[in-house]
């Protein structure tokens, strides 16, 4: 009988990433992770391991990986503080439904309790997994090595199927180095490639009701990046003439230069989109939560009009995970499924029950000449709203600049801030997985290593990140990392010395005279560090502007580099041009002592419909 391979725990582990096309990993070693770590290193011609400055930071770069090539990546930490600095990581790939496999370092199994080193143990013994549970989708807490071949396999299966989401191992020191003679599994045992389809009677019953609009319109959330069903969205637009929207996670689902492409309705809305949705008599929700700020805080008449009222919008929502599934919103027909697969079958059934939609095409109609019209007033409204003029420049002339030199299949990525909003309002993108932002979390910290990681995933093509200066700082520290990596990944820091997204909430919502504590001072006035000359200090090609006509020629010589490389931009901090005016509601309570604004606030919240 031949003698059976040991491995160690980690060994184990490296060795089904490796199967799993798993080419980096991400992580901080520490004495928590001294035994995975060592793995690594025997197997480094297989696997690199990237040094994020911060855990968190490491999450970013595994998601924006995956975002540009589907392929789910791995951070591992040390035991205690390194492993809860995962934490905001994984909580914003939760809320967006985003794959990638955290594995902390742990306590030893027989010393749990005593207070080991970076151990918490006041509530229970080892407790830190706690920490984590409501930010993942699935927890592993292992306590032998012999549980580690099926584990591993289990959380690949667990990130990828169904709704997708983040997967946590806690794996105790000794796991790590203990030996097992249980095999490496091989991926392709015990995982299926099915995706579920629906019944054919909900899908006739879905196109009989769609069909029978007048103001048909097609709502996409992320769930539709993660199907791949651009393809089959378009074709069905077309078809029936809907126009079609998105949310913050599904901006780029649909081509935005399409002439049924509708803009963003909700709280950081358009005149468009808000227009389109609320009046809209059927609508076809695709993979989408229908979260406060694509609704405008459900008050009715604003975003959308769904209810049981006779003249209410009527709903069909495909969703994978049943739990979307009439959460916020009464459905006429739910129906539980791939994104792709539902709109092929939904194709199917109106191509054999229908001609076409209408005995003219769609481009003749009414419904689509008015949406026309909408946007074309869009576009006038943008260009007379950006002031190029301006010295410093406005955030959306930035946008438009940045947009026009730029690649349509450039990868942009955005977090919290003036500019994420505005980007969903004012520019276009093309293709699908060219959109990266910070959806549902809305982490602030999340564009620069997320743009390291979407320019290991996607080297040969143009990656952006445009941070405010408030988010840059949370990350700042992976210039490093950026430096270290060594890829051309451009990062536009748009200064305005301050949290200015909220200073602008603040004046909007309370009034001009209370914007506090969210602009940047020091006791000279007004504080601003010189970014552009931090960078230069990580070993980073930089340069700082501040004029519309420097932005082209800056990014040139950016794209140009052959490292990472910042362009800082002082943008404007006026309140009458630091954002841009919000089209749409959103339910920002108003303290009591505010007499007028708190009566006028009751009065709209009456209008919110929660049922
Ligand atoms: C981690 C985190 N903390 C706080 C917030 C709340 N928040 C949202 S936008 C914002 C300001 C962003 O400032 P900056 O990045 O400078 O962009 P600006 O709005 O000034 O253009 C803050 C504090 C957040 N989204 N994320
Ligand atoms: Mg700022």
């Amino acid at each position: 009988m031949s003698e059976k391979q040991v491995l160690t725990g980690s060994e184990v582990i490296v060795n089904y990433l490796i199967k799993e096309g798993v080419k980096y990993v991400f992580g901080i070693p520490g004495h928590g992770c001294l035994g995975l770590t060592d793995a690594f290193r025997r197997n480094k011609e297989k696997i690199t391991v990237i040094q994020p400055k911060q855990e968190m930071a490491g999450v970013h770069m595994a998601i924006g990986y995956y975002r540009v090539t589907g392929q789910p990546l791995v951070v591992f930490t040390s035991i205690g503080p390194g492993a809860t600095n995962t934490a905001i990581g994984l909580a914003d790939a939760f809320v967006d439904s985003m794959p990638v496999l955290v594995i902390t370092g742990d306590t030893h199994v027989h010393m749990r309790g005593v207070g080991v080193l970076q151990e918490i143990e006041r509530h229970r013994d080892s407790g830190f997994s706690k920490v984590l549970e409501p930010v993942v989708k699935r927890q592993f807490e292992l306590v032998h090595v012999n549980q580690v071949p099926k584990v591993i396999q289990r959380a690949f299966n667990l990130m990828m199927t169904g709704r997708r989401g983040p997967v946590h191992i806690d794996l105790p020191m000794d796991v790590q180095c203990s030996g097992t003679i249980i095999p490496v599994p091989n991926p392709d045992h015990r995982k299926t490639l099915a995706r579920p389809r629906a019944e054919a009677d909900l899908i006739k019953k879905a196109i009989q009701l769609f069909m029978s609009a007048n103001r048909p319109l097609i709502w996409l959330g992320g769930g539709v990046i993660t199907s791949g069903a651009t393809k089959e969205v378009i074709e069905l637009a077309e078809f029936v003439g809907a126009p079609v929207l998105g949310s913050m996670m599904a901006k780029d689902a649909f081509p935005n230069d399409h002439v049924l492409f509708g803009w963003a309705t909700g709280s950081k809305g358009t005149t468009v989109g808000l227009e389109l949705s609320r009046k809209a008599d059927v609508v076809l929700a695709v993979g989408t939560r229908f979260a406060d700020e694509s609704t405008c805080s459900y008050r009715k008449g604003i975003a959308w009009n769904f209810g049981e009222g006779k003249n209410d919008t009527r709903l069909i929502q495909i969703d994978i995970d049943p739990h979307e599934i009439g959460k916020n919103y009464p459905v006429d027909v739910g129906i539980v499924g791939d994104a792709k697969l539902v709109l092929q079958d939904m194709i199917t059934e109106l191509k054999t029950s229908y001609k076409q939609r209408h005995d003219i095409k769609y481009s003749s109609t009414a419904y689509f000449k008015e949406i026309q019209s909408l946007k074309k007033k869009w576009k006038k409204f943008l260009d007379e709203w950006r002031k190029p003029e301006l010295d410093p420049v406005m955030i959306s002339c930035v946008l438009k600049e940045v947009r026009e030199f730029l690649d349509r299949d450039a990868i942009i990525v955005t977090s919290s801030g003036n500019v994420q909003a505005q980007i969903i309002q004012e520019i276009e993108f093309y293709e699908p997985n060219t959109c990266i932002t910070a959806g549902g979390f809305s982490t602030m910290g999340y564009s620069v290593p997320a743009a390291i990681g979407a320019k290991l995933g996607k080297p040969d093509r143009q990656v952006i990140a445009l941070v405010g200066d408030g988010d840059f700082m949370m990350t700042i520290g992976e210039l490093h990392t950026a430096k270290q990596v060594g890829l051309n990944v451009v990062i536009v820091v748009l200064n305005n010395a301050g949290w200015i997204a909220i200073t602008d909430l603040q004046r909007a919502v309370y009034g001009q005279d209370h914007a506090y504590a969210t602009e940047f001072e020091d006791k000279n006035g007004t504080y601003m560090p010189n970014f552009a000359d931090i960078a230069k200090g990580f070993g980073c090609w930089s340069t700082r502007i501040s004029r519309a006509e420097e932005i082209k020629s800056a990014l040139e010589k950016a794209f140009s580099q052959d490292g990472p490389a910042i362009v800082e931009i002082i943008v404007n901090r006026n309140p009458e041009v630091s954002g841009s005016p919000a089209h749409g509601w959103w339910d920002v309570p108003i303290p009591t002592y505010m007499k007028e604004k708190r009566e006028k606030y009751l009065k709209e919240i009456e209008e919110e419909d929660l049922s």
